[in-house]
């Protein structure tokens, strides 16, 4: 939920930057609503009604009011936000739309579409502007011998389909917990998630094109535009080494949980690198560049989705070259039964679970705490159902007197690598952070 200050910085809204109708502003982003969305005047004028008539009297300034200002009337009730399509998802910024989910809706084996983080980084295309019958994928670039363009009815014709459940985190996931902090969406826990993804593989795709001896890296443009405006600029072009992109699980999505994808999170066509930064699965894909070089799109250098390729002091400055491009994701899990805050009876056993993930590898074991890391008792685990999907664990624990305790839960990676009680390696951009997640328990 969004406290006041957090709603207040939320100042400038969609509907600044799509015309002054904030109607046919959501509806490009979204499609037309049919669903009643709760405080929806945050996102356009036909929630304003709704908005009115839950602050119980007309808003008479309606006009001058700051798109994605909550009214204080309702900023101080537990009403969650919703963005249509998503279901009870943390709204982090409203320009770009970033939300996440909270860790007790992160609890399904396979994550719903309603409950997949959203992160942009640019504008979304607007939903009229897509038609899935005209979309076209592009594969070009310096190491690709037959330049291509397929049809969406094409490429789901020409080559096999497969179906995989992979983990997608974004590589800022928990950042709002380094100090001194980084700019950027604040995450805590929830820009993750593990839904199945059903496409062809990049592979075949890539290789019906012709790789040359010279590839190294592959890139992808999707059809979002930079937050300026500018044509000329691009939202984000990310990728993977070609070693990567030519691994049977990486995808070229064209449906998530047997349904279209939502818009918000690529429809209708995306790229799935699981167990990387998910700033490599391109979304809205039009274009995959078969590179002959490290590929140099927007927020492939710098700072972004990169760390200090040698340990810094928390606040340092850091200049490019000593910086590395993230690869695969460290090792990490999360607690998502039960809800952080419950009330549990005194030496009666409570059952909880989560997943645990570890980029590239697997995880092997996962331990939890109820004294603060003192002791640890092993949690079951499951297998993942294929390689880059997420594990379920589950333990029992018990509370030995009343008071407050804490449940964490720590995560060992296949190569003996386990996550770290407090935050990890300080970088300036906030990514990698994975720190144990902590449940906080009140025995009664
Ligand atoms: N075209 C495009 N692809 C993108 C992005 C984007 O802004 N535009 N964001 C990236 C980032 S940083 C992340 S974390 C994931 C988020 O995927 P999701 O919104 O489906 O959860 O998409 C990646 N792919
Ligand atoms: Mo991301």
């Amino acid at each position: 939920m969004m406290n006041e200050s957090e709603a207040n910085r939320n100042e400038r809204g969609i509907h600044e930057l799509y015309g002054a109708d904030p109607e046919s502003a959501d509806e490009k982003i979204w499609g037309r609503r049919t669903d009643p969305l709760t405080r929806r005047g945050f996102f356009g004028r036909a929630g304003l009604t709704a908005m009115s008539a839950a602050v119980g009297a007309e808003i008479v300034f309606w006009e001058t009011m700051p798109g994605g200002l909550i009214p204080a009337a309702l900023a101080q009730t537990n009403e969650p936000f919703s963005i249509p399509g998503k279901d009870g998802l943390t709204v982090l910024n409203d320009r770009p739309i970033n939300a996440e989910t909270p860790a007790h809706l992160l609890d399904d084996n396979i994550t719903p579409a309603e409950r997949l983080f959203v992160r942009n980084n640019g504008h979304p295309p607007a939903v009229d502007s897509i038609d899935p019958e005209k979309w076209t994928l592009e594969i070009a670039g310096e190491a690709c011998e037959k330049p291509t363009t397929f049809t969406l009815k094409e490429l789901k014709e020409k080559f096999p389909h497969h179906t995989y459940q992979l983990q997608i985190e974004c590589g800022g996931n928990g950042r709002s917990e380094f100090n001194p902090p980084a700019s950027g969406n604040q995450w805590t826990v929830g820009a993750v998630g593990c839904p199945q993804w059903t496409g062809v593989r990049l592979r075949d795709v890539l290789e019906s094109c012709g790789i040359a001896k010279n590839a190294v890296y592959v890139g992808y443009r999707g059809a979002d535009t930079h937050l300026s405006g500018d044509p000329t600029k691009e939202a984000i072009s990310r990728g993977v080494p070609i070693e990567k992109a030519l691994e049977d699980e990486s995808l070229i999505a064209f449906a998530m949980n047997g349904a279209d994808i939502p818009l918000l999170n690529g429809h209708p066509l995306r790229m799935v690198t699981g167990g990387w930064p998910a700033s490599t699965s391109g979304k809205w894909v039009r274009r995959i560049e078969i590179r002959d070089r490290v590929h140099d799109g927007e927020k492939m250098t710098g700072s972004s989705y990169r760390v200090p390729k040698h340990p810094v002091a928390p606040g340092t400055k850091v200049p490019d070259e000593d910086m590395a491009i993230i690869e695969s994701m460290p090792v990490k899990s999360i607690v998502t039964f039960p809800k952080s805050g419950v009330s549990q009876e005194v030496g009666k056993a409570l059952a909880c679970r989560g997943h645990a993930w570890a980029g590239d590898l697997s995880v092997s074991e996962v331990h939890v705490s109820i004294d603060f890391g003192a002791t640890w008792k092993k949690a079951e685990l499951s297998k993942p159902v294929n390689r880059l999907a997420w594990q379920h664990w589950n333990a029992e624990v018990s509370f030995p007197q009343v008071g407050y305790y804490e449940i964490w839960a720590r995560a060992v990676d296949s190569e003996g690598r386990s996550q770290p009680m407090i935050v990890p390696g300080w970088n300036p951009k906030g990514y990698l952070n994975n720190a144990c997640h902590r449940i906080a328990v009140q025995a009664v």
